[in-house]
């Protein structure tokens, strides 16, 4: 069992989190996730979460009084516990990030919804992370991201015949293209290869389309690849067909078949040629 505990003044926004795979998760004690409205903790009359920045300026900034009194009054942890902050200067999150968490017993998220937070409120946080390079109202959609990401990553969370191990390798290569019924739909066929049954020819084929995806697609990703020695004439024959594959050819280069050694034999005269010459 994992616990996702969300420090936020929107709770609501949650909802999402209650259908699909993830209610399942719940329903099913592998997953639990639970809200503290920080609210809760403002210590002012007005019950007042966020102020103005010193040194002035425009928007407002979370308080710290709030949030530490959130944090410092949650129960001891089960296992092992990590504070995330949410914000675009935090490292981005990735899936091997997504693994690393999935190993937790608690995360805890704190979610603010002004234009910032008072940089103290930074110590509480064993990490700050961001979701990618865009500006967001708020923290939640992050932590949704971020929970869903782990979620699935905790045994059982998946059906049995569970795929996110094969999932995440493909993070690095993009998917092949795939196909369900009809072979024909409107005139657009399914490629044939896929209806002949033939399954090394089918394996291969998929894989060179994963790496001309990947290389037509997220070129960033191409340094990540594990090229394996079956690759190769797939890379070759990738050449001819997009010219700027070319260019990365070092990266496979170690995999060139070289050509068998010639044994000694007396009866090659090419052999005893060259052995008179010297
Ligand atoms: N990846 N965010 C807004 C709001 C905020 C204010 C105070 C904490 C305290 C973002 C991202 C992002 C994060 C902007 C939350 N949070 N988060 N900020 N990109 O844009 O994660």
């Amino acid at each position: 069992m994992i616990q996702f505990t969300v420090l936020t003044l929107f709770p609501e926004m949650f909802a999402p989190l209650q259908e699909s795979i993830l209610k399942r998760a719940q329903e099913a004690k592998l997953v639990k996730v639970q809200f503290v409205n920080f609210r809760d903790y403002a210590i002012s009359k007005h019950k007042n979460v966020d102020d103005i920045p010193y040194g002035g300026g425009v928007g407002m900034l979370l308080k710290p009084e709030p949030i530490f009194a959130a944090i410092r009054d949650l129960p001891k942890p089960c296992g092992r516990r990590k504070v995330i902050l949410m914000s675009p200067q935090g490292e981005v999150f990735r899936q091997e990030k997504a693994k690393e968490w999935a190993e937790e017993g608690e995360l805890v998220f704190i979610c603010g919804h002004y234009e910032g937070f008072d940089e103290r409120i930074r110590e509480l946080a064993d990490e700050e992370v961001s979701i990618g390079d865009y500006v967001l109202t708020g923290g939640e959609l992050a932590a949704m991201v971020m929970i869903d990401a782990v979620a699935r990553l905790v045994p059982g969370v998946l059906g049995e015949d569970a795929s996110a191990e094969e999932d995440s390798h493909s993070i690095s290569l993009l998917e092949y293209p795939q196909y369900t019924r009809p072979a024909d739909f409107e005139g657009r066929q399914v490629p044939e290869i896929l209806l002949s049954g033939h399954h090394a020819l089918i394996k291969r084929w998929r894989r060179k389309e994963s790496l001309r995806r990947t290389f037509s697609r997220r070129p960033d990703l191409i340094n990540a690849v594990t090229f394996r020695p079956e690759d190769y004439s797939i890379l070759e024959e990738l050449i001819l067909e997009h010219e700027e594959i070319a260019a990365w050819q070092d990266l496979w280069k170690h995999l060139c078949p070289r050509p068998k050694r010639r044994r000694k034999s007396s009866h090659n005269p090419a052999s005893k040629l060259s052995e008179d010459s010297h």
